[in-house]
């Protein structure tokens, strides 16, 4: 079964700046569980005294799903993993030759210390999920990576988690992490190993999402993921299009409650101080926004005409931006929400044109300003009357 990792209190919170507190990382934990996401990754203990503080609070919740902790392949580390009482441990180390030549050793040297740390993480706690990364994995030799995994394995790791540390991978090239996967789950089967395997994709090259699908595709079975896509430089997998990707098109929908994405968006946004960009897909305010005249004239009929994603599945429905793209379709649609939608024709006119010139200063009509230009409008017109009938 495909399983879901949420790392924002973790890599997210390797974004600059970004440094949410207990009480916020437990409300973001909450909602991720309400969601029913499989493993929170809490964050990495030994960092600093307050994140330690975190992971053993928010693994002392009882949340169903697994807090894991993050750790270098450092007893020390490990140790403090493990008082936090996580039920998933990841721990990581280079296996590079440049890499590991600035850690003056080599790679008999990392996996000793990963096989230890891991046997040590395992004779504590038997029933803790261990992982282990090879970090930046895809740029790392080849051999190396399956040395240190299958070693890793053999140590009792239960999940070896290929990293794309850098965004380097592109689909359907020599780098394609589906080939990438595939060769590594057939040599460790050779080896006697079939770990689950999860993938760590950086969004680098703005390819993070797909090479996780391409990574999924060849059997990976946890995908890592964070709100907003949150992380080091441009960050992860964003979790809320990953989620709605996979429950609208890979069959997996009801599996995850995903109308409280917005508020799971909000939440993160408003603590890490960064907003959701506009034309982010799914939580975005402009994802399921229809604009220009002949879109609105085709999407009031019947939505689908321009939408491939039921906004319905995060709790929303389609919108009508109105600007000076601005049709008469959009403005009667629009109309009819505030309960003008039998005016005549004429006077929509004269409301459209006036919607098109706030659209010209740059701006979006809401519905609430909709409402004072109409009425102005209105006023505007029996005003015109009754000098008419003095006139007369
Ligand atoms: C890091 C690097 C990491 C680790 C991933 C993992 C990466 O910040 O420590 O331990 O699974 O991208 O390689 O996030
Ligand atoms: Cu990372």
């Amino acid at each position: 079964m495909l399983r879901i990792l949420d790392s924002t209190l973790r890599e997210g919170e390797q974004t600059p700046g970004v440094c949410f507190d207990v009480h916020v990382k437990l409300a973001i934990a909450e909602l991720l569980a309400a969601i029913g996401v499989d493993v929170i990754e809490a964050g990495h203990p030994a960092v600093t005294e307050e994140i330690h503080r975190a992971v053993r609070v928010l693994a002392g919740r009882g949340l169903a799903p697994l807090v894991g902790a993050h750790a270098r392949s450092l007893e020390g580390d490990v140790e403090m993993a493990l008082e936090c009482g996580v039920g998933f441990l990841g721990i990581f180390y280079c296996v590079s030759e440049t890499r590991l030549a600035d850690r003056a050793t080599d790679l008999d040297g990392a996996v000793a210390r990963i096989t230890a740390v891991i046997r040590l993480a395992k004779a504590r706690k038997p029933d803790l999920v261990v992982r282990y990364t090879p970090e930046d994995a895809v740029r790392s030799p080849f051999e190396n990576v399956m040395t240190a995994a299958a070693a890793a394995c053999a140590a009792g790791a239960d999940v070896i988690s290929i990293a794309d540390t850098t965004g380097y991978m592109i689909p359907g090239t020599d780098r394609s992490m589906f080939d990438y996967i595939t060769r590594l789950r057939a040599e460790l089967a050779l080896r006697g190993f079939q770990p689950q395997i999860a993938v760590h994709c950086h969004n680098d090259r703005g390819l993070a999402l797909a090479n996780a699908l391409d990574a999924m595709r060849a059997g990976a079975g946890l995908i890592d993921a964070s709100v907003l896509g949150l992380g080091e430089r441009a960050g992860i997998v964003d979790l809320g299009t990953l989620l709605a990707v996979l429950a609208s098109d890979f069959g997996l929908a009801g599996r995850w409650d995903l109308t409280l994405l917005p508020e799971l968006y909000e939440l993160v946004s408003r603590y890490a101080r960064v907003s959701v960009p506009v034309n982010l897909p799914v939580t975005g305010r402009n994802a399921f926004t229809h604009c220009a005249g002949v879109h609105t004239q085709a999407a009031v009929r019947n939505p689908l005409h321009y939408q491939s994603l039921d906004p319905a599945i995060v709790g929303r429905a389609p919108e009508i931006a109105l600007d000076h793209m601005a049709g008469m379709a959009s403005l009667r649609f629009s109309l009819e929400r505030i309960g003008y939608g039998d005016l005549p024709d004429e006077l929509v006119r004269s409301l459209l044109k006036r919607v098109k010139e706030v659209g010209e200063s740059g701006r979006t009509v809401d519905l609430d300003e909709l409402l004072l230009i109409v009425r102005a409008a209105l006023e505007r017109d029996a005003r015109a009357d009754r000098v008419e009938r003095l006139a007369s």
